[in-house]
């Protein structure tokens, strides 16, 4: 297998975007297509316009997003076996937002469950043949993001702390360099919780053992427990192409399929964790509850050591010698630890212009080392919030010192950024959507990064998108939303791939607020 990897790497670089979908001008939801809408005016074998495809689409990927959300929330309430209670979260929203999305027609889901089946509703309303009414499915888009914020980052971020308890404010180590080549290596990849938590306890009777974490499962166990963050979505091949790692832990959301390819290259045992997430070549061990997770962990951890005896020695010589230089960063923030007060006073004195929350991917088709140099630019003039992958980003350059920037950890954990910003506004007596917050997702991959971004549209926030097919590719969708945007809430979408022109554009754009 090990003489395969140029080929596939070959393959996947030479893999080419469709012009057609990357713009999001691709109808596939019927079998009298795929339509293709590049030219202007094209007319769909139905006789669907190029502006209902694209806001389908849009509506498709916040569905998706909100789906991987709701799902996690839903997912560590079964394990705990415990109750639904979406009341407390649901006081958090303010009666002025309410307000709008009353206005807008959009009513919060209600019943226990029932976000999943604005989910359903959302899908089935994209189908081929239902809504032929873009601007209403645009302002679905809306409320799955609201769906997204409160059914699934929400009710997530506060479940993971009632069981697992709130991040600390603290130092930790992030990057490739926490991989130890004198231990067993054991990489805990994905999204929930459960199956790190419990291979964190059982990892303490094995002082041999050296766990860390990939992508939001990562951040997450850095934050809670500061086992260090190996790597974000980009580099989680680089964790199992260092040949140093026993088990590579897996459960959903985010996973490359090329892992299991990859994992065959070299020693590394894959396992996967997920009733939904299953890979090829793994070991799967499934769990329900702690006592299974438990048993599970320790298994991981038995398979990991027995392991160890089939790594290759050069693949130890080769790491030492070129280790990347250890990274160290302030994290675990919270919208308790944020200084609040402190960024309510500099917005209301003029501090600081505003407050940035830089969420999501990190692309490797945008310009990931512009961003961070750009947003190292308004850092200055803003503070910065950041989660998930561009967390990470900013993390490995030095950035996240916990005076300007401020990990607040995993995607789900948004939650915690719109915490911010409501206390924020309640600090200074004024809406969400008066204030100078902005929100960016300036190298977004996946459709969970389209659902936050609609929630934090949905409560008032501006929104930059570093990726405009999806959003901007037709006029008629992009000045729908940018007339929404402005009429409804009074915030803007800023719709820019270049770094040093979104750089340019804010600091113009934005002066200091009068309060
Ligand atoms: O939820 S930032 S690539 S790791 S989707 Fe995925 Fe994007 Fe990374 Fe976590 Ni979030």
């Amino acid at each position: 297998m090990i003489q395969e990897l140029p080929a596939m790497i070959n393959a996947r670089v030479l893999q080419k975007q469709c012009r057609a979908g990357d713009r999001s001008f691709c109808c596939k939801e019927c079998l009298m297509g795929p339509c293709n809408f590049s030219i202007n005016n094209s007319i769909g074998v139905c006789g669907a316009k190029r502006e209902l495809v694209v806001s389908r689409n849009m509506l498709r990927m916040a569905a998706g997003g909100a789906a991987a959300h709701c799902g996690h929330a839903q997912e560590l309430l079964d394990f705990f076996s415990a109750s639904v209670s979406t009341e407390k979260i649901l006081k958090l929203i303010p009666d002025y937002i309410l307000r709008i999305w009353k206005n807008l027609g959009i009513e919060i889901p209600a019943k226990p469950g029932e976000q999943f089946r604005e989910i359903t509703d959302a899908l089935h309303l994209t189908s081929m043949g239902v809504s032929g009414d873009y601007a209403d499915v645009l302002k679905w888009s809306i409320r799955m993001g609201i769906v997204d914020g409160y059914f699934g980052l929400y009710l997530a971020t506060n479940t993971e702390d009632k069981y697992y308890g709130k991040p600390k404010v603290k130092s930790g180590h992030l990057n490739l360099s926490c991989i130890n080549p004198d231990k067993i290596n054991i990489a805990v990849h994905g999204h929930e919780p459960m199956l790190a938590e419990a291979i964190v306890k059982q990892a303490k009777n094995f002082p041999d053992v050296n766990l860390i974490g990939v992508c939001c499962t990562g951040a997450s166990l850095l934050a809670r427990h500061n086992i260090p963050h190996a790597a974000h979505f980009l580099l989680q091949e680089d964790v199992v192409a260092t040949g140093l790692i026993e088990a590579m832990v897996v459960d959903s959301q985010c996973i490359m399929p090329s892992l299991s390819d990859l994992c065959e290259c070299f020693h590394t045992k894959l396992i996967t964790t997920s009733h939904i997430g299953k890979m090829q070549n793994a070991l799967h061990l499934p769990f329900n509850n702690e006592e299974e997770a438990d048993a599970a962990a320790f298994k991981i951890i038995e398979t990991a050591i027995d392991n160890k005896a089939n790594r290759k020695t050069d693949f130890e010589e080769h790491f030492k010698v070129n280790k990347p230089e250890e990274k160290h960063v302030i994290l675990g923030f919270s919208d308790e630890t944020v200084p609040v007060e402190k960024m309510a006073e500099d917005i209301a004195q003029n501090k600081v212009k505003g407050v940035i929350a830089v969420v999501g991917c990190a692309n490797p088709r945008s310009d990931l080392k512009g961003w961070v140099e750009a947003f190292k630019i308004l850092s200055k003039d803003y503070y910065i919030l950041t989660t998930g992958c561009m967390a990470f980003e900013f993390g490995s350059k030095g950035l996240l010192d916990g005076e300007r920037f401020f990990h607040l950890g995993s995607c789900v954990n948004n939650s915690r950024v719109a915490e911010v910003f409501r206390k924020i506004s309640v600090k200074l007596n004024r809406q969400i959507n008066e204030l100078p917050f902005i929100v960016s997702a300036p190298a977004p991959i996946t459709e969970k990064a389209v659902a936050i971004g609609m929630f934090f549209t949905s409560i008032g926030c501006s929104l930059h998108i570093g990726e405009p097919a999806r959003f901007a590719s037709d006029p008629i969708v992009a000045n729908t939303l940018i007339s929404v945007l402005h009429d409804t809430f009074g915030t803007k979408l800023y719709v820019n791939t270049d770094p040093l022109e979104f750089q340019k554009q804010l600091l113009i754009e934005h002066s200091f607020v009068q309060l």
